[in-house]
């Protein structure tokens, strides 16, 4: 049994998440979490959402609430969308509690310690027509990089390159709009990355099997020379961790707050400290899996996230577990994706275009979208959703193939032998055949789900799936049972414990079909299936069960075209 740390990117606070996001971070992240579990392994998964700086302070000002209270209530709202799409997380922190608060002071005053904080009189943006410095997202402008229109300060979307609100091109205000603005002088405090580069470098050099998307981000920021330039950790704002030493103030800081890119990923730490906290437990219950110095030596580490976030996780963030000087345990791997796109476009939070989380639980569950987006997981490219796609891989894999081979064969199995696994027969060439088949592919799917390979492990998935049905339709038991009862019998009996088998396997993807087929088996056993013929013998003769009610209906063309209709436009 192994010990695995899972995060997954904490979601900004400002909006519900698109499709595009679900599937570049949290979605993977519980796969893998749920495989984990299910294998045996003790897992620690935290997400939370993302609270501080300008994202959150805009949203709130756009719905005229007071900036905590937005979050409180967005933190609910986001929090009960992750349990509609089955997200298992061990905890679903919140970047702004008092557990981050105390561990952003704490790096901050360790790094001050080591020497890697400087003080630095800058010049940042100032709004005459809002009275106000404009950080981050406060300002927008064109990406001197790529060109794009409608770059932020802090980041551009469109080619991921870090800026600074003083590199755009034609900057305005996104508070007022205003293009009256200034530089003025104003102090704050300098991460100095710089001085780790070869640490880091050494670091990313040695992490071989990382994904290329994953080193190449981290390796084009290294050595492009700016990716690693010392940067700013605090803010002119309100709403943040406020700037201290550990405990103690610090002179000249009054009144600012750290960067949200700072306190972030610090939560993956807090959000463990929340977890144990809420469930009553003492610190050395979340210590022993981020202090090497108390048990978490033997823990395997593992991040997910879009691209746009890798250089903070494989430069930023490490420079301040490093800097730290202490013994925090650092990510031992980094699964990141390319972007997902929409019918034609983008999926744009800004723009409100494409299908949002609670759009699509409202038109259905859960399993369709999990599997259809960890099907089309945008790994080696970006990837897109359409509508068309979307109805064939549900029709296809999920209705005929999954739901068909279970409906059918507890159908014939009801008509001709009862609701119990029927008695009698004996297995032939062709059964053999099936369990040295599913064996093969049962093998490679564990290889590619430890291998984080997602699209791999779904089509590994789905030839399963198709297996049963081959199988059922070669054999014909429906045939057979005119001629040879026994021989019909056989083959309804392991096409039943075939169903646990698919419950069992499928749970990661489709966790609430997977239950489904499981208790219509009448079974709690998720046993996984090391050994195929044996698996294939859980559920013995006599055994009763219930026909499943249809595990997934089919989208019709006339859902197809309306939901195509109504999410065209943007979100309003
Ligand atoms: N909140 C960006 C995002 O939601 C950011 C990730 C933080 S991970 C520490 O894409
Ligand atoms: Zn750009």
């Amino acid at each position: 049994m192994a010990r695995i740390l899972i995060t997954s990117a904490i979601p900004y606070i400002n909006g519900i998440k698109h499709l595009g996001n679900l599937v570049g971070s949290q979605l993977p992240a519980d796969l893998y979490a749920r495989y984990m579990r299910q294998r045996g392994n003790e897992v620690m998964f935290i997400c939370a959402t993302d609270e501080h700086g300008t994202p959150a302070e805009l949203a709130a000002a756009k719905a005229g609430k007071p900036v905590d209270e937005f979050c409180a209530e967005m933190h609910a709202v986001q929090k009960e969308i992750a349990d509609g799409f089955r997200l298992s997380f061990d905890h679903f922190g919140r970047s702004s509690s008092p557990q981050n608060r105390k561990l952003t002071q704490h790096f901050a005053g360790r790094l001050a310690d080591a020497g890697l904080i400087e003080e630095v009189s800058e010049r940042q943006v100032y709004s005459n027509a809002d009275g106000r410095f404009l950080p981050d997202r406060y300002i927008e402008g064109t990406c001197p990089n790529c060109g794009y229109d409608s770059a932020r300060g802090d980041q551009c979307e469109n080619c991921t390159k870090q800026l600074d609100p003083t590199d755009l091109i034609n900057p305005r205000s996104a508070i007022s709009g205003s293009t009256d603005l200034e530089v003025r002088e104003t102090k704050h405090l300098y991460l100095r990355q710089s001085k780790l580069k070869d640490t880091l470098d050494a670091w990313i050099s040695s992490k071989t099997d990382w994904p290329i998307l994953t080193t190449s981000i981290a390796k084009k920021w290294l050595h492009d020379g700016d990716g690693l330039r010392d940067r700013g950790i605090t803010r002119d704002l309100h709403w943040g961790v406020p700037v201290k030493k550990g405990e103690e103030d610090w002179p000249g800081m009054e009144g600012k707050v750290f960067y949200v890119w700072f306190d972030a990923p610090i939560e993956y730490i807090a959000g463990t400290a929340e977890w144990a906290d809420a469930n009553g437990l003492p610190a050395e219950a979340w210590q022993r899996w981020w202090r090497t110095d108390k048990g978490a030596e033997d823990v395997r580490y593992v991040q997910f996230m879009g691209k746009d976030n890798v250089p903070f996780h494989t430069l930023s963030f490490p420079a301040t577990i490093i800097g730290s000087g202490e013994p925090w345990k650092l990510v031992d791997y980094i699964k990141s994706f390319n972007y997902l796109n929409y019918d034609g476009g983008q999926f744009s939070t800004s723009k409100g275009r494409g299908v949002f989380m609670d759009q699509a639980l409202s038109i259905l569950p859960a399993d369709y979208w999990r599997w259809w987006l960890l099907s089309h997981a945008p790994e080696s490219s970006d990837s897109e959703f359409t509508w068309e796609n979307f109805q064939m891989s549900v029709n296809k894999d999920l209705a005929d193939v999954l739901g068909n081979f279970v409906s059918r064969i507890t159908k014939f199995c009801r008509s001709k032998f009862g609701e119990e696994v029927p008695q009698g027969g004996t297995y032939g060439p062709r059964e053999e055949q099936l369990i040295a088949d599913l064996a093969t592919r049962i093998r490679a799917y564990e290889g590619f789900m430890e291998a984080l390979e997602v699209r791999k492990s779904a089509n590994e998935l789905r030839a399963i799936w198709a297996l049963g049905n081959e199988y059922l339709q070669e054999a014909a038991p429906w045939t057979a049972f005119k001629t040879d009862v026994d021989a019909a019998a056989a083959m309804t009996r392991l096409s039943l414990n075939l169903i646990r088998v698919y419950g069992v396997l499928s749970a990661p993807f489709i966790p609430d079909a997977a239950s489904a087929m499981l208790a219509g088996m009448h079974t709690e056993d998720r046993t996984w299936p090391d050994d195929v013929a044996t698996a294939l013998t859980a559920l013995p003769a006599g055994h009763a069960f219930t026909v499943p009610e249809v595990l997934f209906n089919k989208i019709t063309d006339e859902e197809r075209e309306d939901w195509q209709q109504r999410f065209s436009g943007v979100r309003t």
